[in-house]
């Protein structure tokens, strides 16, 4: 998109699941600012389970990967500069969420020349190991005839113990859990073997396996609500295990989980890294060598993408903004300002050099940018977190600060 007010900066924006698509809604978001904007669809056309473009397809995978970002970008910037004949670009962005997060953080590793600011929201970025994870938890919920199933509709019973075990453990009953790690949950007062193997740690729960550290974050409490997203149907996980593992990583329509899956998937998946997926090529000196700037942020209640990897994916260098959000809290764009829209805050941190320190989060109703607000409340630094102030509106940013 190519606005006739422009910012003089171009804006890239990503992609959800697996869909190869063009994402026409955040590039108008992006047009919106001024920004001249560009999305590609990946290099396929696909919705966001569909992983049957892969098979025997090489070249779609490398597509997906990562590769038609940065030829995407390379061309959008010359269309864009050859448009705007009597204006100089001046500062090229990113921004994406999920699949667009990990996209992200890969174009900072692969390619630090392409941005000068990175905005990845909960990023898919270990992709091989977080697909699998989805499988995994699936597979623990299931047959559904066994005693041991969760329906999805249990799952707000579920949510509602756990707030009344963890949501007083930051310091204020307010329906949220500022931190989970805050927050002893009592597994046995769930009394169900199911329930507990979706919180701990995947490793616990698999004697069969000594050589895996540790293969992903499990589902973080809090996250009980949007557990059910993660779950698939028809008595098999989400797609977004099973199809990924069959026609991604094992190009191989018939690979069936029942038989096939284990721990073991892991390792190979990692091995193969069809179209060099992962983005943990750790290294970001190139891209912070020409002053690149990544902002990640990621919300402890996520139930598809299990947060808790994002400090080792930048190595605490201590340029994240993360974690925090909780229940419902969600940071939205519609403000315009370095303080509450993260877009605008990782413009400042770029072009002014000013690092943002906390963002505040707001939660509109319904959702809705524009027909009210129910809270706001900042986004701290990696690892800060906001403590409320003891007087005034719990729901009103300014009564909370960011501290250690
Ligand atoms: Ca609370």
């Amino acid at each position: 998109m190519l606005p006739d007010v422009w910012n003089a900066r171009f804006l890239a924006v990503g992609n959800a699941g697996f869909s190869g698509g063009i994402n026409w809604q955040e590039m108008g978001v992006g047009a919106r600012y001024g920004f001249a904007t560009m999305s590609t669809d990946t290099g396929h056309n696909s919705t966001g389970q569909d992983m049957t473009w892969a098979l025997g397809n090489p070249e779609a995978m490398r597509d997906w990967a990562g590769r038609s970002l940065h030829g995407s970008t390379v061309v959008a910037k010359k269309i864009v500069k050859g448009y705007y004949s009597s204006k100089a670009l001046e500062r090229s962005y990113y921004s994406g969420c999920s699949t667009g997060g990990r996209q992200g953080i890969k174009s900072a590793q692969d390619y630090p020349e392409d941005f000068d600011g990175i905005l990845a929201g909960a990023p898919a970025w270990w992709s091989t190991r977080r697909q699998l994870w989805q499988l995994k938890v699936g597979a623990v919920n299931l047959p559904e005839d066994s005693p041991g199933y969760i329906p999805p509709t249990m799952f707000s019973v579920i949510s509602d113990e756990v707030l009344q075990q963890c949501d007083g453990s930051d310091g204020i009953t307010d329906g949220i859990i500022m931190n989970p790690k805050k927050c002893n949950l009592r597994l046995e007062k769930l009394l169900c073997t199911t329930l507990q193997q979706l919180y701990l740690p995947l490793i616990e729960f698999d004697a069969d396996v000594h050589k895996l550290e540790y293969p992903y974050p499990n589902f973080g409490v809090g996250s009980e609500t949007q557990m059910p997203a993660s779950f698939g149907q028809d008595n098999a996980p989400s797609l977004y295990g099973t199809d990924y593992a069959a026609k991604y990583i094992f190009d191989d329509a018939a690979w069936d989980w029942r038989t096939n899956f284990s721990y073991a998937t892991f390792v190979e998946a990692d091995r193969r890294n069809p179209g060099d997926v992962n983005a943990v090529r750790h290294d970001l000196s190139a891209f912070h060598a020409r002053g690149g700037k990544l902002l990640t942020y990621h919300g402890y209640a996520d139930g598809l993408i299990p947060p808790g990897g994002e400090p080792a994916a930048v190595r605490g260098d201590g340029t994240t903004l993360t974690d925090l959000a909780g229940q419902d809290v969600w940071p939205l764009p519609g403000f315009g300002d370095g303080k509450h829209d993260a877009l605008v805050a990782l413009m400042e941190w770029v072009e002014k050099s000013q690092a943002p320190e906390s963002i505040v989060a707001t939660k509109f109703r319904n959702d809705t940018v524009g027909v009210g607000v129910v809270r706001q409340r900042p986004v701290c630094k990696y690892p800060g977190q906001a403590h409320y102030s003891g007087s005034g509106d719990i729901h009103n940013a300014t009564n909370w600060a960011c501290k250690p």
